[in-house]
């Protein structure tokens, strides 16, 4: 009887955490197959593996995003995160300048989306992807179309690597890895940058920053172009008509400086501009925004993530520029010709040269969203 008690119990507390499947998440399942590089049977198995997660639902609904600009910052743009950032930047120097190079990408650039992500991987989650995705593709109707296609490309992608589907932690929206990378993104956009043909965006420097700068490459950064500047308006009211809705969505120089915004000189008034307004602990901070901006948010759409991700660049650069200086100006030993050192020019630190990285394959999707949201 004690025996019969406890079965029932364990049958109980199964049923509480892998749900069976209803005829709706068959006939899901169906059209996933019929989209995607995988089958019913694999997308069966994985969703029956799968547990809902109803603190995913309860997360999805209250982002992070929706705070105001003042406090969002204060979680990205510490000093933790600045002088980290340099110690990983100096660590994989190597690595940094030679994806930079390959895909002409700011290398800051690169080193402050892995920073705003995982702070350097020790975020990268703790969630099963497979159950994130299944919750969201399956039981989030808002975002069940997006994540359902995530969950297929996940069990995608976990075939060709070999991961047991319930193996691989992420986000609660299923991002994966240093850079977070969602399922379609690391099938897209991941590169085996050091050639070892494997792909891995966890553990391997080379694969994580050769990745992420890829997908900017890909997205259409232009190396050294400008991101966004601070400005100044002479009224909000007639400024705020300049607003608009999505990043796509543009003025020109010239419209912004006939509703009073302050746009410097070297841009003409055919350029065109996003203009944006943050939310201050008082009143609010305005900035231009340009097409490398909007670049940003193909990672993550929100222009708060967009400027972190920016101002944290810059500081990382500075911070790491000086500790380059420092480097080159601590005296040398005092015999040999090189005892003076030319100040400011830092000395060559860079590795021996690795073997060449294969070209990263062409990009098979144009759909230029990181999902993250
Ligand atoms: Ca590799």
């Amino acid at each position: 009887m004690k025996k019969l008690l406890g079965l029932a119990f364990l049958l109980l507390a199964h049923t509480a955490l892998a749900e069976p499947l209803t005829p709706e998440d068959r006939a899901l399942i169906a059209d996933l197959a019929s989209k995607h590089q995988v089958s019913v049977q694999d997308l069966t198995y994985a969703a029956e593996e799968a547990k809902l997660l109803p603190k995913i639902l309860s997360t999805m609904d209250r982002p992070y995003e929706a705070k105001p600009w003042y406090i969002y910052r204060k979680n990205f743009i510490v000093p933790a995160r600045i002088n980290e950032g340099v110690d990983f930047w100096i660590k994989n120097e190597a690595i940094i300048d030679r994806a930079a190079e390959r895909f002409q990408v700011n290398p800051e650039i690169v080193v402050a989306i892995i920073g705003v992500e995982t702070f350097y991987g020790k975020n990268m989650g703790n969630f099963r992807v497979l159950d994130a995705l299944y919750t969201l593709g399956f039981r989030y109707p808002k975002r069940a179309a997006y994540f359902s296609g995530e969950f297929a490309r996940f069990v995608e992608l976990a075939n060709k690597q070999g991961w047991k589907y319930g193996d691989i932690k992420g986000s609660y929206a299923g991002a994966m890895g240093m850079g977070q990378f969602m399922p379609t993104s690391y099938l897209t956009w991941g590169v085996d940058f050091n050639g070892d043909g494997h792909t891995d965006l966890f553990k391997n420097k080379w694969d994580i920053i050769g990745s992420v700068a890829y997908y900017f490459q890909d997205h259409g950064w232009k190396k050294n172009w400008e991101v966004t500047v601070p400005t100044t308006v002479k009224n909000p009211d007639t400024a705020a008509l300049m607003l608009t809705e999505t990043m796509k969505d543009t003025r020109t120089a010239g419209e912004l400086r006939a509703h009073g915004v302050y746009v410097p000189e070297r841009f003409k008034d055919s350029m065109p501009i996003k203009l944006l307004r943050f939310e201050e602990e008082h009143g609010y901070s305005w900035h231009l925004a340009f097409h490398n901006f909007r670049v940003i948010t193909t990672y993550n759409r929100s222009p708060l993530y967009a400027m972190s991700v920016y101002q944290l660049s810059q500081m990382i650069r500075d911070s790491y520029l000086n500790r380059k200086k420092a480097l080159s100006e601590t005296p040398v030993k005092p015999e040999g010709k090189d005892r003076h050192q030319a100040p400011g020019k830092p000395r060559d630190v860079r590795k021996p040269a690795p073997k060449p990285a294969p070209k990263p394959a062409p990009s098979r999707s144009g759909k230029p969203n990181h999902g993250r949201k």
